[in-house]
């Protein structure tokens, strides 16, 4: 993209926050859904913006569903960076794990958000050696905790 704008693409398994997190780091976001049993589910894309350390960044949402493979494939198109989102309740699932693998073949600049951690209390999420390599930040989506410093974290390693 252009000098001081950043295009970064959220990843990450049905169900886990990614809607939320474009959310919470802009609360005017535009969101395409579904309705489902409990709740709605994205199956187009979230789109947020927002500024950060002088950057225009563009945030935009993927579905988690496995179908929508070719909706993550054309919205990756020219990212500078993927942000992964992990329910910290679930732990890394087998689709999360291939779209890491991919992003890691396109050497993607990857930010791993470990989500809901509202939810853990003391205890650890469930988040196999596979991540371990990456920086991860812990965040609860829904309380906003961490998230805009996780974000900003994120940019700054993108623009160093
Ligand atoms: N407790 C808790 N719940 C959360 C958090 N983030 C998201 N949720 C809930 O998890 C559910 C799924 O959130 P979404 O943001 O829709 O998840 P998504 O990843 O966009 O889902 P898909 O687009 O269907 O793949 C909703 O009920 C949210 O309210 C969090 O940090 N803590
Ligand atoms: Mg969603």
């Amino acid at each position: 993209m252009a000098p001081g704008r950043l295009k970064i693409v959220v990843f990450g398994g049905f169900n886990a926050g990614k809607s939320t997190f474009v959310h919470a780091l802009d609360s005017t976001a535009r969101h395409i859904e579904a309705r489902t049993e409990g709740g709605t589910t994205t199956v187009a894309f979230d789109f947020g913006r927002l500024t950060l350390l002088d950057q225009r960044v563009y945030v935009f949402g993927t579905p988690g569903q496995e179908r929508f493979e070719f909706v993550r494939e054309i919205l990756s198109r020219g990212m500078d960076g993927a942000v992964i989102v992990v329910d910290a309740t679930v732990g890394l699932d087998t689709t999360t794990l291939a779209v890491y693998t991919w992003l890691k073949e396109k050497q993607t600049p990857i930010a791993v958000m470990l989500n809901k951690c509202d939810l853990l209390g003391e205890m650890h999420g469930k988040l196999g050696d596979e991540l371990s390599g990456e920086t991860i930040h812990r965040i609860s989506a829904q309380s906003g905790e961490n998230v805009h410093a996780a974000m900003q974290a994120f940019v700054a390693s993108l623009i160093a």
